[in-house]
């Protein structure tokens, strides 16, 4: 981290990392409001400094997590207002400029509530997974239009963000039935939409969300539910029209898997290396036979044969997907890299470098 990088930008960001501000929209909110803290805490002197500061301040931000596009896009935004000939100015143009994307992040989700609440039938049963601020909208929506729903809400392993939807849905008085991510098929005859939100938009339409949408939406497929995707535009990942690819967050498998629960399966790990100093020959074999024979020591350095993944997220394939809903009305996802052309054209570049 930059030294100049201001106590609030950091706050800010460990809290990204620790999924304390979590979702894709709501990051980008908070991306922008760290850039605006900086410029307001700024005691540069001259313009370069200032800029190299704020500079800093969006690498910190954009390296929390890689997933959402919606960081590096507000980090963007952000950037391209940044004018000025004097610090004054450039503090100035940074915070209304911040300000400015909070006001159309907020309104671009309720314009987005609106398209996505007209496919919406009174009495439908929507299926959700995790938890989307831009999918919620949808159903905040619908139900100020006066239909009432019914939602099925999939727990979403390994943080539970179906518990944070559930008690959204509850507030709004929709009636709910929480299930296990693993339960989905059962209850999929039930609904009648999937409805989820994104993290990033790829150009030829495949949509990357919380890890378990994509077998929700084959599974969706083959039952005949359509599946909607909530995401504003900030959710459209311009890098991958220049065929880049969305990086998958690869988490702490203590998500998955305590230390007390990884004691349980493997016992303690210099045990682990004596049991299975056993030959399959059957001779007593020494502690190193086994693990550090196969050379297969984990992430965290241990070599007790047990590896625990724990991907955030995964790619949804554009077939498996009805509908991408968005602000600027609704998209098939084979088209919405006409939508990402017309508003990102075809550069890419650094955030802190539009
Ligand atoms: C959140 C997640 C959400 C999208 C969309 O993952 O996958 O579906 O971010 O959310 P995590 P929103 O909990 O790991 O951040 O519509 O609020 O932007």
């Amino acid at each position: 981290r930059g030294t100049d990088v201001d106590p609030a930008v950091a706050t800010t960001a460990d809290e990204i990392a620790a999924m304390e501000i979590r979702g894709a929209a709501t990051i980008a909110d908070a991306a922008a409001e760290a850039l605006a803290a900086q410029a307001r805490a700024s005691t540069a002197e001259r313009p370069e400094a200032f800029r190299r500061e704020l500079r800093d301040a969006a690498k910190t931000l954009y390296e929390t997590r890689p997933t959402a596009v919606s960081l590096p896009n507000a980090l963007r935004y952000v950037f391209r207002g940044m004018d000025g000939e004097t610090v004054a100015d450039l503090r100035a143009a940074t915070v209304a400029r911040a300000e400015r994307f909070q006001h159309e992040l907020a309104h671009a989700q309720s314009e987005l509530g609106a398209v996505g609440a007209n496919r919406l039938r009174d009495g439908d049963v929507v299926m959700t997974h995790c938890h989307s601020t831009d999918a919620l909208a949808c159903i905040e929506a619908a139900l100020e239009d006066g239909k009432e729903l019914e939602a099925i809400v999939r727990e979403t392993r390994p943080r539970k963000q179906g518990h944070i939807t559930a008690r959204q849905l509850r507030e709004w008085d929709v009636p709910v039935t929480l299930v296990v991510d693993n339960a989905s098929r059962r209850y999929l005859n039930r609904a009648d939409h999937v409805l989820i939100g994104a993290d990033s938009i790829a150009a030829d339409g495949s949509v990357i969300n919380k890890i378990g949408t994509s077998g929700l939406a084959v599974t969706a497929r083959e039952r005949g539910v359509p599946v909607m995707v909530a995401a504003q535009t900030i959710k459209l990942h311009p890098d991958t029209m220049t065929g880049h690819t969305v990086e998958i967050e690869m988490r702490d498998e203590r998500e998955v898997l305590s230390e007390a629960e990884r004691h349980e399966i493997v016992g303690d790990a210099d045990d682990a290396g004596d049991a299975r100093g056993t030959d399959n020959d059957g001779d007593a074999g020494d502690a190193e036979d086994g693990a550090d024979a196969r050379g297969d020591e984990n992430e965290n350095g241990r070599d007790d044969g047990l590896t625990v993944e724990n991907p955030a997220f995964d790619v949804t394939p554009p077939r498996y997907v009805d509908a991408i809903v968005t602000e600027h009305g609704q998209f098939p996802p084979e088209s919405i890299v006409t939508l990402m052309r017309e508003l990102f054209g075809e550069t890419t570049s650094e955030p802190w470098n539009p």
